[in-house]
């Protein structure tokens, strides 16, 4: 057998079977970008030949890191509202004086596709350096056909700038455009924006943001309808402010995700577990605006409702480029243990996007996106808050500068 590159002399987490899926003693095998073999390297087929070798030195080699919830291709800066929350002013104030969604909406609508990618790149850039090797990315930020569009042509264009693989969510159901009327604008969502996106391949999933401040169910169901006759995936950003049933609504489409879920019900949880919808904690959001009430994790461990985590990298509710940090605040904040943290950026994060047959575990077939650490143990991953002790990433069977 002739592989591309080896990896050899290395300890796994493959995030396959029970736990984290430990192997020691492991090699990896890498052809044409996917993974030939992951096992003990006691077991490598016979006569295995590699164009190239790397000793790991018994470092740590997990399944590249999957931040399956961000928004991060917008224009602007809010550092003035957090500055007016330290002021007593809250999230709420400040959206019904017009900042908020909206101030990034006007700076997002004036930006250039070129300068939406300009302005994304750092942001990338910052979850690369800790092991990200797929990033989902949510327009919303346009609330008009064209606008949208753009942020997800520029969402598309961070994958070629970068060795990454970018998953782009249409969330034109985000806000009701300032000042628009909410009748038409869904129309235009669902009549104009959805076709489009599909028909240009533009997005693979649609979001709506289900809230009292934001789209009701029925409206949410509307757009859901309609993009799933186009064939996409759909996701929800549910329970965020209050339960309003959030969950329930993504089971009834089995959407692949649904996220945040501070308030969501014992039955939300119930419902999710038989539709298989992960739960997406986003700690980010929760510390942000100073939320108290937590997502009930105790009731997703027990229906079995998947978790992942993810940053929601956002301008307003969560200015957080480090999916290394959310793992380890959905630890301190929401009590997962570190194993779930893990698996909720790496299998379970896979499965929020449906690529879970392309990602997130180290298996034969699957890409061979992978994080090698400088790590005694796993745990160091997200139990240290700053620089990642990384030492290299692999993005389709190639290492990265
Ligand atoms: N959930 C959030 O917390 C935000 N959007 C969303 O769907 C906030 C986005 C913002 O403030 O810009
Ligand atoms: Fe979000």
């Amino acid at each position: 057998v002739q592989v591309d590159r080896l990896w050899r002399n290395a300890r796994l987490a493959t995030m396959a079977g029970e736990g984290l899926g430990i192997v020691e003693a492991g090699a990896i095998a890498a052809r044409n970008g996917r993974i030939a073999f992951a096992g003990r390297e006691a077991e490598l087929p016979l006569g295995l030949r590699a164009a190239e070798t790397i000793d790991c030195e018994g470092r740590w080699i997990t399944p590249g890191l999957i931040d399956c919830h961000t928004h991060l291709v917008f224009a602007g800066d809010r550092s003035d509202e957090f500055e007016r929350r330290l002021a007593g002013e809250t999230y709420a104030d400040i959206a019904r004086a017009g900042g908020g969604i909206a101030a990034t909406v006007r700076a997002t609508r004036e930006a250039s596709e070129d300068a939406l990618v300009a302005a994304a790149l750092p942001r990338v850039d910052a979850l690369l350096a800790e092991g990200v090797t797929t990033i989902e990315v949510k327009s919303g930020y346009g609330l008009e056909t064209g606008a949208e569009l753009r942020q997800l042509r520029a969402a598309r264009r961070l994958g070629r700038e970068r060795p990454v693989s970018i998953a782009a969510t249409y969330l034109g159901a985000h806000a009701v455009p300032p000042g628009g009327d909410r009748a038409a604008y869904l129309r235009s969502i669902v009549d104009e924006a959805l076709p489009r996106i599909a028909e240009e391949r533009l997005a693979e999933a649609v979001d709506a943001f289900h809230e009292t401040i934001a789209f009701t169910a029925d409206e949410t169901a509307a757009v859901f309808e309609v993009a799933q006759r186009h064939g996409m995936r759909v996701k929800l950003h549910a329970d965020q402010l209050n339960d309003n049933g959030g969950a329930a609504l993504a089971a009834r489409f089995s959407a692949v995700s649904a996220d945040h879920l501070e308030y969501t019900s014992e039955e939300g949880a119930a419902a999710m577990a038989r539709a298989g919808t992960v739960a997406v904690i986003l700690p980010g959001a929760f510390y942000v605006l100073k939320e108290t009430c937590k997502p009930p994790i105790e009731a997703f461990r027990r229906h079995g409702v998947p978790i992942a985590v993810a940053t929601d990298l956002n301008p307003g509710t969560s200015p957080i480029a480090s999916l290394r940090l959310c793992g380890h605040m959905a630890c301190t904040f929401f009590g997962l243990t570190v194993p779930e943290a893990l698996l909720g950026m790496t299998r379970h994060a896979a499965r929020a996007l449906g690529r879970e047959a392309d990602i997130g575990t180290l298996e034969a077939g699957k890409s061979c996106d992978l994080a090698i650490w400088n790590v005694e143990r796993p745990a160091e991953i997200v139990a240290w808050i700053g620089p990642a002790p990384l030492h290299a990433r692999v993005w389709r069977g190639e290492t990265c500068p």
